[in-house]
């Protein structure tokens, strides 16, 4: 029989990845796509003529069930979200609203037409918000510190509830920061890479960022994602960390891209409160020893890869498109 899977948030960073790791298992893909992120496709392109995008959307109930209905997924992919912390802060309805609200809509959707397919959750460690602990653990209290926060964190109950109501097949794979050269220019690595990269070129003076004290585990996205498909390999729905279990300031990251560049650290960058959030996330450090123990599962790529990753996919752009600093 053939296997199918259904991810949602199609034209983000992990599902280009999850993706990859489908076709190669042998998946027939579809991808939930939003009518407005159509024209925001580059970092599927590669593997557009190999997967089928269907239009639907987290907020519309009937999209959901009418996509879950037709195409009967074995597998169900939640990387749909409003994703931008800081930007929660301005648009909290919308935000609970797709982040939150969203996720129990994809799982009425599920439990009235494929009750039987397994789901992954993208959770978030932004839910530890003020850690309770450290590293955190699947058992560590959350206290979220953004309407993004709370609004991932009141998913990932909801899929708790579910699996323990209705005995469904949940994962929640409470997923630490993870980047690569298809993360968007919104995150800071991103801002960062690019931004030095422009720098370098003599196209840009400076980076400006806000707080460099945040301290965040930072992995590759491309290893989170195969710990999303081992989670539904899994014999058993339960809850897993991915993490790498080291911890960055985002100060590192920027000294880091600059040692890379060979730019002046010092005349790199400058601060602006503009971009500081209202309430921030300090520390973050994962601890993965359950996903490492039950899954097999290990990030494959260090700090300093993912920065040369970045820095080096950035520094090629700004030769072939100097221009063009969105979409990159
Ligand atoms: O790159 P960020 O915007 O990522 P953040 O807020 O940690 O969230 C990301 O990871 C989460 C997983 O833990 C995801 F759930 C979420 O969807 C997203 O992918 O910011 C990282 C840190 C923050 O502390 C922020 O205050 O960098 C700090 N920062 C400093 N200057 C900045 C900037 N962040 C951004 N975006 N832009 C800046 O100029």
């Amino acid at each position: 029989m053939e296997r199918v899977a259904l991810v949602t948030g199609s034209t983000s960073q992990d599902a280009s990845y999850l993706f990859e790791i489908l076709l190669k298992k042998g998946y027939k893909c579809f991808g939930l796509i939003r009518r407005s992120a159509s024209r925001n496709l580059w970092r599927i392109q590669h593997i557009l003529d190999k997967i089928e995008l269907v239009s639907g959307d987290l907020t519309d109930q009937s999209s959901l069930d009418n996509a879950v209905r037709i195409i009967k997924p074995e597998l169900v992919f939640n990387l749909a979200a409003q994703s931008f912390v800081k930007d929660s802060f301005a648009s909290p309805i919308s935000t609970c609203d797709i982040t939150g609200l969203g996720v129990v809509r994809l799982l009425e959707a599920i439990r009235s037409n494929a009750p039987n397919a397994k789901m992954f959750q993208a959770s978030s460690s932004e839910q530890f918000g003020k850690v309770q602990e450290t590293p955190q653990t699947e058992t560590t209290k959350f206290y979220p510190r953004s309407p993004y926060g709370c609004a991932k964190a009141f998913a990932h109950y909801a899929c708790i509830n579910y699996r323990e109501s209705y005995k469904m097949f949940i994962s929640c794979g409470i997923m630490f920061n993870h980047e690569s050269k298809r993360r968007g220019e919104e995150f800071v690595t991103r801002k960062i890479t690019l931004g030095i990269a422009r720098v370098k070129a003599g196209l840009q003076d400076k980076v400006v960022l806000g707080n460099l004290n945040a301290s965040r585990d930072w992995g590759h996205a491309a290893d989170y994602m195969n710990g999303a498909y081992l989670a539904l390999r899994h014999s058993e729905p339960t809850d897993f960390v991915f993490a790498t279990g080291e911890t960055h300031t985002v100060k590192e990251w920027l000294e880091k891209t600059c040692e890379i560049a060979g730019v002046e650290f010092w005349n790199a960058y400058t601060q602006d409160v503009t971009f500081e959030r209202q309430s921030e996330v300090d520390y973050l450090r994962g601890d993965s020893s359950k996903a490492r123990k039950l899954l097999g599962w290990n990030p494959t790529r260090t700090f300093s890869d993912i920065v040369k990753e970045m820095y080096q996919a950035d520094a090629d752009r700004v030769q072939t498109e100097p221009c063009n600093t969105s979409e990159v």
